[in-house]
């Protein structure tokens, strides 16, 4: 029982990180808090400790490294990049001394500490002095090349005083908190979306396939490391920081040199509170045992050097003021309370509103209008009140009243029982409708540039649109006539409008706002339905036979389509010519569980990879040759030689219709 619930959990934490890990690396979009996702990473570690029958191949702590994206040539580098072993409090880190003075025996080791900059860790490799590639660490054996980027940072010297052949600088490119705030304050004004935080900002602009861009951003370097000591002379880390210096490389001015733990861990409180005056952004503390002699004694293991460890620290909390608590209405009709808060900074940014939830969260916390409160960031990103700080009270303070009435049109709103949300429920309410337009035609949806928050008020005080189909009525002399919108803005809008009739059913289905129904729901009933009828008619029955569809989401789609409103809005979409079908993607089976096959000749209907992937995703293996092991082989047009051979060896053969048949029979 309690077995089974601690399996529930590491199925539960493996399938997280897996998620947070590509919304980190791949799309560059963190939800949660590095904080956040050690702590889970760990209680999986500890899971798979207890029990290693558990660990499988696809767990996150199994993965080497992290995915690469594309666009850059990959290098490997000469010698591998390690990472850091980390550390979440004071005893951990005593510990750490522990195995380190155990190691070492006799002699005592001295420790360096470095500030732990928020960046990415960047390979620079020097050849008789002169800079010849810059590479990102990537997964710590290969990384991507991106030279060219590096050599806009003004931090980097492109030539150094060394004869060495071949030395490589390892450190940080960061971007400073000062760029940061330019930058997003930049991109919101161009409606760009704004950077989390100073590190992905920075890892967006290395990553930019336009030097010219990267010039813009004012990136930065920290050097700290080198890729072996072949031709220089030292003896220590803090020798190292030194040459590094003499280098003209900048080295972070923060290190210092102790003889114990004790002293470290002080050093470490004094930052952890005053981490928010740099100008740049720190995760952490690094511990470094200082002499090159020691570090080879203890060595490494596979990816962490067992001399060097990093403290990360809490996420950064702040104290503010609530100056009045606001309440908006969103596309799904429900209030949410924020409070305005007095501007603080709070880990990287500028912190002016925080959400509050709803009714239920102010007064389980008790926070009052007026109030000095704690404020912390989930995910690095949302900022949120943690609770007020009593002590501060004057006396003065409000207890924050839930209006009776939506802010958005002034209706009487209504709080069902049992539920913490307070709901406008007018379908004709401005406000929500305005948010179902901007959520209509966000990218992911039907993706329609040039619909901004000011012009959809205009549009709806104008009473030119009452729902998202009205979209597709627009017409170009009531655009031109709306306040900031001139010729080339409609013409482009109109462009955009049109385009986004060819999306396709998943993403519609997303756009449509259908609860619990986001971008992988739209996907998944898209392919198993393939056209807006099919999914309408859909019992709740044929909904929760697809495979990651559950009740929750099958009575959703279910309640949706019942409404007339709502088909009336579909069939007035389609009427516009918005394509309301998916391309038929064949469903996922097993049908190909076991059979290891062999494609020849051409296929008329899909191409070689896709056939591949078809029968890989339906428990099949694909290989190149026919031999004795192979099951069966699909012949397109003109055959060839492999076809003689599965006829001699006796293996099945089928025809590309057969094939087919055989992917879409479930
Ligand atoms: N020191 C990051 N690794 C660091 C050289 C070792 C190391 C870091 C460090 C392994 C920082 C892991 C990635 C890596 C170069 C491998 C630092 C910082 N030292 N001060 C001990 O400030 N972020 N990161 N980078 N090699």
């Amino acid at each position: 029982m309690e077995q089974d619930k601690t399996y529930d959990r590491l199925q539960e934490l493996k399938e997280k990180l897996d998620f947070y890990s590509y919304q980190y690396y791949t799309l560059d979009k963190p939800t949660i808090s590095d904080y956040d996702y050690d702590m889970l990473y760990r209680e999986l570690e500890t899971i798979e400790g207890a029990h290693p029958e558990w660990i499988t191949a696809d767990s996150p702590t199994q993965r080497v490294g992290h995915k690469i994206s594309g666009g850059f040539n990959k290098y490997t580098h000469d010698r591998p990049m390690l990472s850091l072993g980390d550390v979440f409090n004071d005893d951990e880190l005593r510990e750490f001394d522990r195995r380190v003075r155990a190691d070492l025996g006799e002699e005592a080791p001295q420790y360096v500490v470095e500030l732990k900059i928020d960046g990415l860790a960047i390979n620079l490799i020097y050849e008789n002095g002169i800079f010849v590639r810059g590479v990102t660490r990537g997964d710590g054996i290969v990384g991507e090349d991106v030279t060219a980027n590096i050599r806009t940072i003004k931090t980097i010297p492109l030539k150094i005083n060394s004869a060495s052949p071949h030395l490589e600088i390892r450190g940080e490119v960061y971007m400073p908190v000062s760029a940061f705030d330019a930058l997003n304050k930049q991109r919101v004004e161009d409606e760009l979306e704004p950077f989390a935080n100073p590190r992905n900002a920075a890892a967006g602009s290395l990553r930019q396939l336009d030097p010219q861009i990267t010039a813009q951003r004012k990136l930065s370097f920290f050097a700290y490391a080198v890729g072996g000591t072949a031709g220089i002379d030292i003896k220590s880390q803090e020798e190292l920081l030194d040459d590094l210096k003499a280098f003209r490389f900048h080295v972070n001015k923060e290190h210092k040199t102790f003889d114990n733990m004790e002293e470290v861990i002080a050093f470490i409180h004094t930052w952890d509170k005053r981490r928010n005056t740099l100008p740049y952004a720190t995760d952490g503390i690094v511990v470094k045992v200082n002499s090159f002699a020691q570090q080879e004694r203890l060595g490494n293991t596979v990816k962490i050097p067992k001399w060097a460890i990093a403290y990360k620290f809490p996420p950064e909390r702040a104290e503010t003021k609530v100056l009045g608590i606001s309440v908006t209405v969103g596309r799904t009709g429900v209030l949410t309370p924020a409070a305005d808060l007095e501007p603080v900074r709070l880990a990287g940014t500028t912190v002016k509103r925080a959400t509050l939830h709803n009714e239920d969260y102010i007064a389980e916390k008790d926070i009052r209008i007026g109030d000095t409160v704690i404020i912390q960031k989930a995910g690095e990103i949302i900022p949120e009140v943690i609770g007020p700080v009593p002590a501060a009270r004057t006396g003065a303070e409000e207890i924050f009243v839930m209006p009776a009435r939506c802010p958005g049109c002034g209706e009487p709103v209504v709080r069902r029982e049992g539920e913490a949300a307070t709901r406008c429920v007018n379908p004709q309410c401005p406000a929500v409708i305005a948010e179902k337009v901007a959520h209509f035609v966000s990218r992911d949806a039907m993706n329609i540039d040039g619909l901004g928050s000011a012009i959809v008020r205009q549009l709806l005080e104008r009473r030119l649109i009452h729902d998202v189909a009205d979209i597709y009525a627009l017409e170009k002399d009531e655009l031109t006539v709306l306040d900031g919108f001139g010729e080339k803005s409609a013409d482009n809008l109109l462009q955009a409008v049109e385009e986004s009739k060819h999306v396709g059913l998943a993403r519609v289905l997303f756009a449509l706002g259908i609860r619990f129904v986001g971008a992988k729901a739209g996907r998944i009933l898209a392919n198993r339905f393939g056209s807006v009828e099919a999914l309408a008619d859909a019992s709740l029955e044929e909904l929760t036979a697809v495979d990651e569809i559950g009740p929750r989401i099958a009575e959703s789609v279910r309640a949706w389509f019942v409404n007339t409103d709502n088909q009336d809005l579909v069939r007035r979409l389609g009427a516009a010519g918005v394509d309301l079908t998916a391309e038929k993607k064949i469903a996922e089976g097993t049908s190909f569980s076991g059979e290891i096959v062999v494609l020849t000749g051409r296929l008329e209907t899909m191409s070689r990879k896709e056939a591949q992937r078809a029968v890989e995703n339906r428990g099949g293996k694909c290989t190149g040759s026919v031999t004795g092991k192979t099951t069966l082989v699909v012949a397109g047009t003109e055959p060839g030689s492999k076809y003689e051979k599965a006829q001699a060896l006796g293996t099945p053969v089928i025809s590309e219709e057969e094939f087919v048949a055989w992917l879409q029979r479930e």
